[in-house]
């Protein structure tokens, strides 16, 4: 599962709770992305989640669910990305959800469709920070931090720098970049533009957009091209 993640430069995280036409949903996944990540914070329901599935998987494209809600694992994608937020003091979010989903679900996981993020949330005003109660207030040695525990303690194959619904902190990206050394980085939050979007990219691995894809399908459209032109900067 690793292996089908590596290549992912950019991906369009869509929100089942969220309407989107059939005509933008169309540009969205024949614009060059390199996936769609389901998921959202609020109001996620199983058939939410299965519709939004059945609608993406018509267009063929690599279609993974990122789990929030034990009521909405919905089967049929081709991966399951299991959060565990790193900066929150309420376990419920870094191993008991996780506890009581093997319990009720047990022989039924599909292990191997399985991957988990290391979750660093970094928007305070945010929903999943609000949900999961996430300590924001990270400098860049915090944050790097957290990201080596997730690369090198627990060795996870992602580490998702959350900034969802405002644009990061880039000092913070690149402390966190510099410092993890296995994981595949992804960002997330507030992209609204190219330029911001060639500024992530820069400096992780991959790129997620959301938020914007509601409000401007064109904007949205135009950060998949600048991702995907943009160089990861080497880094020591
Ligand atoms: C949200 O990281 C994603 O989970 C993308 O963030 O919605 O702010 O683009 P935006």
């Amino acid at each position: 599962m690793r292996q089908l993640i590596k290549p992912w430069r950019h991906v369009f995280k869509l929100d089942p709770d969220r309407e989107l036409g059939e005509p933008e949903l169309a540009l969205i996944c024949r614009s060059g992305t390199d996936a769609v990540l389901v998921g959202g914070s609020t109001g996620v329901t199983y058939g939410n989640t299965q519709d939004l599935l059945r609608r993406v998987q018509s267009y063929g494209l690599p279609c993974a669910l990122e789990v929030s809600d034990l009521a909405a694992v919905v089967p049929g994608f081709d991966l399951y990305m299991i959060p565990m937020v790193l900066n929150t003091a309420d376990t419920a979010w870094i191993l008991g959800q996780h506890r009581i989903a093997i319990e009720r679900y047990g022989s039924l996981i599909p292990w191997e469709l399985l991957l988990t993020e290391g979750y660093i949330v970094l928007n305070a005003e945010s929903s999943v920070a609000r949900l999961t109660g996430a300590d924001c207030a990270l400098d860049a040695d915090a944050a790097a931090a957290y990201a080596q525990i997730a690369d090198k303690l627990m060795q996870l194959p992602v580490v998702y720098l959350e900034y969802s619904g405002t644009f990061g902190d880039m000092e913070t990206v690149r402390a966190v970049r510099e410092s993890v050394e296995y994981s595949q980085l992804f960002y997330g939050g507030g992209i609204r533009s190219a330029h911001e979007a060639e500024q992530a990219a820069a400096l992780c691995d991959t790129v997620v957009v959301g938020n914007i894809i509601y409000s401007d399908v064109q904007q949205a459209l135009a950060t998949v091209e600048a991702v995907k032109s943009t160089a990861k900067l080497a880094v020591d």
